[in-house]
């Protein structure tokens, strides 16, 4: 696809204006590092498995048949060996400029930390680290990958879980508030890489008003009319041609 050189030059314009940007993204932004997203065209959704996909990512399943649960953790989720893309690396490098007072994250991956960016937001946890479920000590994710079946703590011999929020349990409303207030203190909200249709991503995206919004996505999302700018295109592939 032909990057819209248009649009490249008003997100450039938009940018270079802006001091206090945020940025909230979900699994595309990683997509183009080789992790593959729910719902886009090459996405976990889109591939067959015994158990409808949302399964797999539930405290149900990690309740009810953990070895199921871990089983598909290392093959499908934590069997990766990853690096930040250039999207990663360009907030990482506005935070050092000062223009950016914000991450705010639907991913687990930390490749937002991975690449330099210090001021993340992880509204769904992050896969690199793991707690005992029962006694609470925490592990590294070399805990889960590094055995087989059930992962056990050393201690106490409850399951260790990756430090993630699964389907089936709350988001922390600390953060959630922390994120609102980043957003509604933005004087600029880009959005990328996210189907907006997880539960708060719609309603945190409407804090931001009266300022501008950009909306960097391959597919459509519920908020592409609200959006000032409005780029299909790969997020890596457009912040590369700023
Ligand atoms: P999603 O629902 O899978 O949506 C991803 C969106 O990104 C889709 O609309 C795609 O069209 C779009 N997309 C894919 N690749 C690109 C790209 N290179 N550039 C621009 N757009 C692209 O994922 P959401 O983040 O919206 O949903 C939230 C879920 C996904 C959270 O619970 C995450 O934990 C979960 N998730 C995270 C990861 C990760 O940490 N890397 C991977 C897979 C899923």
């Amino acid at each position: 696809m032909e990057i819209n050189e248009e649009k490249i030059e008003s997100l450039r314009k938009a940018v270079d204006k802006a001091e206090n940007i945020v940025f909230f993204g979900g699994a595309g932004v990683s997509t183009e590092s080789g992790l593959p997203d729910f719902r886009g065209e090459k996405g976990l959704y889109r591939q067959k498995y015994g158990l409808p996909p949302e399964s797999y990512f539930s405290l149900r399943l990690l309740k009810y048949d953990p070895e199921e649960f871990f089983k598909f953790q290392r093959k499908r989720i934590l069997g990766y060996d990853v690096k930040p893309n250039a999207a990663h690396l360009k907030l990482a490098e506005w935070e050092k400029q000062g223009k950016l007072r914000a991450i705010i994250t639907q991913n687990i991956d930390g490749l937002h930390q991975e690449a330099g960016s210090k001021k993340v937001i992880e509204l769904h946890g992050n896969i690199k680290h793991c707690h005992c479920m029962v006694c609470h000590k925490s592990y590294k994710i070399s805990a889960v990958m590094e055995t087989e079946g059930i992962p056990r703590c050393k201690i106490c011999r409850g399951i260790i879980k990756p430090d993630t929020v699964l389907y089936g349990e709350k988001l922390d409303v600390r953060l959630l508030e922390k994120a609102a207030d980043h957003i509604r203190k933005a004087d600029m909200l880009i959005v990328g890489g996210t189907s907006l249709t997880v539960t708060p991503a719609v309603s945190l995206v409407h804090e931001c008003k009266d300022k501008p919004l950009v909306i960097i996505n391959l597919g459509l999302t519920p908020l592409d009319g609200r959006a000032n700018i409005r780029i299909y295109d790969k997020i890596g592939k457009v912040f590369s041609a700023l």
